[in-house]
């Protein structure tokens, strides 16, 4: 028999958004609600997907006390499922762990929360016998240190579900080692699927002998670092014969509120007009019509004459009172806009003057290693670059490893270039 089902982790429900000082008015309120919105999106997909149940992978809450806002709207909304006869499978991670739970809540009775102890749920179908099994264990405190993925294994042949939030692998960029356990620790308990949760980034793995692990990413990215769209996995399990079964996937975005990167690059421009006309163009392709806001944060790069303008002290935060004007219509707003623009270079003309620039954009132009520097230009020339580099703030040449030696090279040349002009 066919057993689907919606998972998603992280929700971190009334969480407070990051990094967004100067907003237009009506922001706020749609950043306020934006993670509980995004709950909400998933409860509409459970109903119209008529899924059997919706697997939540911890950090449901965010904060400490979790918030009595986010634990009613929990409670609503899975209200709504058990009504549409969807059951809710809950484990717990370090952000809302049941030692935390402040109590004086009732869930409707299909909504499951697994406690501290592992446990497998066996769901009766409707013609008798079980229709698929769900396992899973909860966080009891923030800091949890077991691998607590020993706990699961297979007890019969029916759909086996996972329920875990752990760091897999133990990579801790980003992320704290809460749970850690590895892909073999998830491949020998021999479930069909694991629903994990905690790394906010969206990851499938194939396990061997067989079954699949799933981060579905968080369901709404709350900063600059969350980018892209964020929400649930789709999941079908069908059987395939001698107690094998099917796994298919697919990634659903609920998020409301949508973070992007726009790297925009202000090469040749010359008009600070077509500054503004190239960002536009490119902030209002970010539009997605799914979302309520689109939050954007610009770096402007490469080589411009107007990259003296730009550097004034209130060029940046000028630009960006004028173009938001323009972008609150298209439900864009702009996170914080980075100049890293350098300033035009002639370097052919460079090349022909003597001595330490043409030697320096030889190295440039040419990408000679480091090392061959001394060989490019002498003892003196290089003792006098050194100087002028530290004297604004910049390290010796030879000291800079050789994948940042470049771009120190073309910071050197613009300065003596400056300091000859
Ligand atoms: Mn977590």
């Amino acid at each position: 028999m066919r057993v689907r089902f919606l998972h998603a982790a992280d929700l971190h429900l009334d969480s407070p958004f990051r990094g967004l000082l100067d907003v237009h008015a009506e922001l706020p309120a749609v950043l306020a609600d934006a993670t509980l919105k995004a709950f909400t999106r998933l409860v509409d997909l459970a109903l119209t997907e008529r899924v059997d149940f919706v697997a939540l992978s911890g950090d449901l809450y965010d904060r400490d006390d979790r918030s009595l806002r986010a634990r009613l709207h929990l409670q609503r909304e899975t209200q709504r499922l058990h009504d549409a006869d969807i059951r809710t499978f809950i484990v717990h991670g370090n952000h809302d762990p049941l030692a935390h739970d402040p109590g004086g809540l009732h869930f409707a009775p299909s909504v499951k929360v697994f406690s501290s102890q592992w446990e497998e749920i066996c769901v009766p179908a409707r013609q008798g016998g079980v229709s698929y099994r769900v396992q899973g264990v909860s966080f009891l405190e923030a800091v949890e240190t077991k691998n607590l993925a020993r706990a699961f294994s297979r007890q019969s042949d029916e759909p086996t579900i996972g329920l875990l939030h752990t760091n897999v692998g133990g990579d801790t960029t980003g992320h704290a080692n809460y749970a850690p356990c590895t892909l073999d620790d998830l491949g020998a308990a021999q479930l069909d699927y694991w629903a994990l949760g905690h790394v906010h980034t969206r990851a499938e793995y194939r396990l061997s002998p067989r079954g699949m692990a799933v981060y579905p990413g968080n369901l709404q990215g709350r900063h600059a670092r969350e980018l892209g769209p964020r929400g649930a996995v789709l999941v079908t399990i069908d059987p395939a014969g001698q107690g094998h079964h099917h796994v298919s996937t697919r990634f659903v975005p609920l998020d409301c509120v949508r973070w992007h990167f726009c790297d925009v690059s202000l090469q040749g421009l010359t008009t600070l007009d077509a500054v503004t006309e190239t960002c536009l163009a490119h902030l209002r392709d970010r539009v997605s019509d799914d979302s309520e806001a689109n939050l954007v944060r610009v770096r402007c790069s490469g080589r411009t004459a107007l990259h003296g303008q730009l550097q004034a002290v209130d060029a940046i935060s000028s630009l960006h009172e004028s173009w938001q004007r323009e972008l609150s219509a298209h439900r864009i707003w702009l996170e914080s806009i980075e100049n890293v623009t350098r300033p035009e270079l002639d370097i052919e003309r460079i090349r022909e003057t003597d001595g330490l620039l043409q030697g320096l954009a030889t190295y440039c132009l040419h990408g000679v290693p480091a090392a061959e520097l001394d060989s490019l230009l002498d003892d003196e020339v290089l003792k006098t670059l050194d100087a002028r580099l530290k004297s604004v703030g910049l390290s010796s040449l030879r000291e800079t490893a050789p994948a940042t030696a470049q771009d120190a090279a073309w910071r050197a040349i613009e300065l003596v270039a400056q300091e000859d002009a």
